[in-house]
């Protein structure tokens, strides 16, 4: 910024203008580079975890929390209490995803319909009806491309979906003012598939009241204290059929959300600092980054 203001554009000529310009950039990339914080380590985990929603396993008691606690509204303040952690764990055949969410009053609704592969159908999750007071987990999680990417939804009555999504290219987004949800492929007849006998599970367990009876989903009557839930996504699915599994070293975003439903406004959640007041697919370049180690 100082070079623009230390003397104005017009009294330069156009090369120099240029050239300070050019400066100006790379003065500004190491700050860039800094400022992108470190990928978070992924653990590998020697024990399968049990998809039962129950996060007792030790690779669970391993893994960093990811806070969801950045609220989508920018002019709301970051709870005290983050209303979900996420965690994640891996090994050769799997991608692990557990977390638990806080909340006082769940709410899970199903389509009525199902995907997935003929010995895996899976319930469909309602992902957006403010007016119902919906609650849902999304991840999002991108491999190899910001552009292409899965979105997966879970709920508290263990619905789930899995979304491949796809985005206008830079070329056609630079020529869109504002992209929203319009201008998102969402490929729902493209479910996760099972790669052989490597399956996705899912669980979830519904956290106990303080009378010790579990959560009742969708009974606004009583008090919740929220539900606790297991994922198990087969990494070559995750990666498209490439026939190899990723390596240790291999880097992935993944960005955790929560909406939670209150007096009829969706209120999101999201693991990411700072990201844009656009829908979370458009800011995957700055998603939390993830590295697979030992
Ligand atoms: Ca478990
Ligand atoms: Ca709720």
């Amino acid at each position: 910024m100082e070079l623009e203001t230390t003397a104005t554009a017009t009294t330069r000529a156009p090369m120099e203008r240029a050239i300070s310009r050019l400066a100006f950039i790379l003065a500004c990339l190491p700050a860039v580079l800094l400022a992108a914080p470190k990928p978070a380590p992924i653990h590998r985990t020697a024990t399968v975890p049990i998809i039962d929603g129950r996060l007792n396993e030790a690779c669970w008691k391993k893994a960093q929390p990811i806070r969801v606690v950045h609220p989508h509204d920018q002019t709301r303040k970051p709870p005290a209490t983050p209303p979900m952690i996420a965690k994640v764990a891996w090994d050769a055949d799997y991608l692990y995803l557990a977390y638990e969410v806080t909340d006082a009053n769940l709410v899970a609704l199903g389509t009525g319909r199902e995907a997935g592969p003929p010995k895996n159908r899976r319930p469909q999750a309602v992902e957006y009806a403010p007016k119902k007071d919906l609650d849902l987990v999304e991840f999002f999680i991108a491999v190899d491309s910001h552009r292409v990417f899965w979105e997966i939804h879970h709920n508290a009555a263990n619905h789930l979906n899995t979304l491949w999504i796809e985005l206008p290219t830079a070329a056609q987004l630079e020529k869109i003012p504002k992209p929203g949800y319009s201008h998102i492929t969402f490929h729902r007849n493209r479910h996760l598939p099972d790669d052989g006998p490597r399956t996705l599970q899912r669980a979830i367990r519904l956290k106990p009241k303080p009378n010790g009876q579990p959560s009742t989903p969708n009974q606004p009557n009583d008090r919740d204290t929220g539900y606790t839930g297991e994922l198990r996504l087969p990494w070559r699915s995750l990666l498209l059929g490439r026939k190899t599994t990723p390596a240790i070293g291999t880097i992935l975003s993944l960005l955790a959300v929560q909406l939670n439903g209150v007096q009829e406004r969706a209120i999101y959640h999201s693991s990411g600092d700072g990201l844009p007041n656009l829908m979370y697919h458009y800011s995957a370049a700055q998603w939390p980054t993830f590295q697979l180690t030992d």
